[in-house]
């Protein structure tokens, strides 16, 4: 296996940072032999930005009372924020080799009694929109200044319990809850928009009250700057970003691959990707 230890370092830019996710991230899916790699791969960019360019938190202190809070719904993306975690130093490097093993703090659904910084458990779709809008509340209540932040996928819009999110979030004017939607436009069952279609988003979000933005989710200055934006604007309103992003990005032999909800990587092609992703490197 390839070592896992990159030498540690301040104030990287925020392309090495997302370079060391998806490095992480393959590394954690060569243990394993499997892993949801393309959404990882599609969602380093995000990731990056929301550990390394906008949240609050401590690293030997996860549970800070005054951190920014990090709710990943989509528990089945647990190996993309396993792979953040250990970059921003909340996890320690050496257990990235224990992922989805017995007794391991890493399984391959996110557990929030299981890992460090993991703020609640997936597993079961569509439920992180509104834990969070209670977080807000929760926060709020208390006098925090505390920002809320959770992602969640394309295929979580098929939910109910979404949309009563999205209505309650506006109607709470819950201006510290930052919400980002991961359109790759898959889901297990097909191509999202085809399973059911949701377009147009952005108009839709603003319909009901939130300050929307749209950007590429994998060009990683415009999801910086819709993180800023996010945060800096002044209505008193949620905020929403849709980012639309490419699964295997980094990787152009998984991107181009038949896309599918659990892309297949053989067991000799984790090196080969790990070589893909070194050379696509900018940083
Ligand atoms: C409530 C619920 N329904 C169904 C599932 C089964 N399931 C697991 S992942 C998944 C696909 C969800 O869409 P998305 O996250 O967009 O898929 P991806 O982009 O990862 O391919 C489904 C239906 C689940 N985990 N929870
Ligand atoms: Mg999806």
């Amino acid at each position: 296996m390839t070592s896992t230890s990159l030498p540690p370092t301040d104030a990287l830019p925020l392309a090495e940072r997302a370079y060391r996710i998806r490095r992480n991230a393959l590394l954690m899916g060569e243990v394993q032999g499997q892993g949801y790699i393309g959404q990882a791969l599609d969602i380093a960019d995000v990731l990056a930005v929301a550990y390394f360019g906008a949240m609050r938190y401590r690293p030997e202190d996860p549970a800070w009372e005054g951190r920014d809070r990090f709710l990943l719904s989509n528990g089945h993306y647990a190996i993309a924020l396993y792979a953040a975690l250990l970059e921003a130093g909340i996890l320690p490097a050496e257990e990235l080799e224990t992922y989805g093993s017995d007794d391991s703090r890493l399984p391959m659904s996110g557990m929030a009694s299981y890992t460090p910084g993991m703020e609640m458990s997936g597993g079961s779709l569509g439920q992180g929109l509104t834990i969070a809008v209670g977080r807000c509340l929760g926060l709020k209540r208390k006098g925090s200044d505390a920002f809320v932040y959770t992602l969640f996928s394309d295929g979580e819009l098929d939910e109910g319990a979404v949309w009563e999110g999205l209505l309650s979030a506006a109607h709470w004017k819950l201006d510290n809850l930052i919400a980002v939607v991961d359109v790759n436009n898959q889901q297990a069952d097909g191509p999202s928009t085809q399973i059911m279609a949701f377009e147009p988003l952005l108009p839709k979000l603003e319909a009901f009250g939130w300050f929307t933005q749209r950007v590429d989710g994998n060009d990683i200055d415009a999801v910086k700057a819709a993180f800023d934006a996010a945060r800096a604007h002044k209505g008193a309103q949620p905020r929403m970003i849709i980012c639309d992003t490419r699964m295997g990005c980094g990787v152009p032999f998984l991107e181009q691959r038949e896309k599918n909800h659990f892309i297949r990587v053989d067991a000799h092609e984790w090196q080969l990707a790990l070589q893909a992703l070194e050379a696509g490197r900018t940083a």
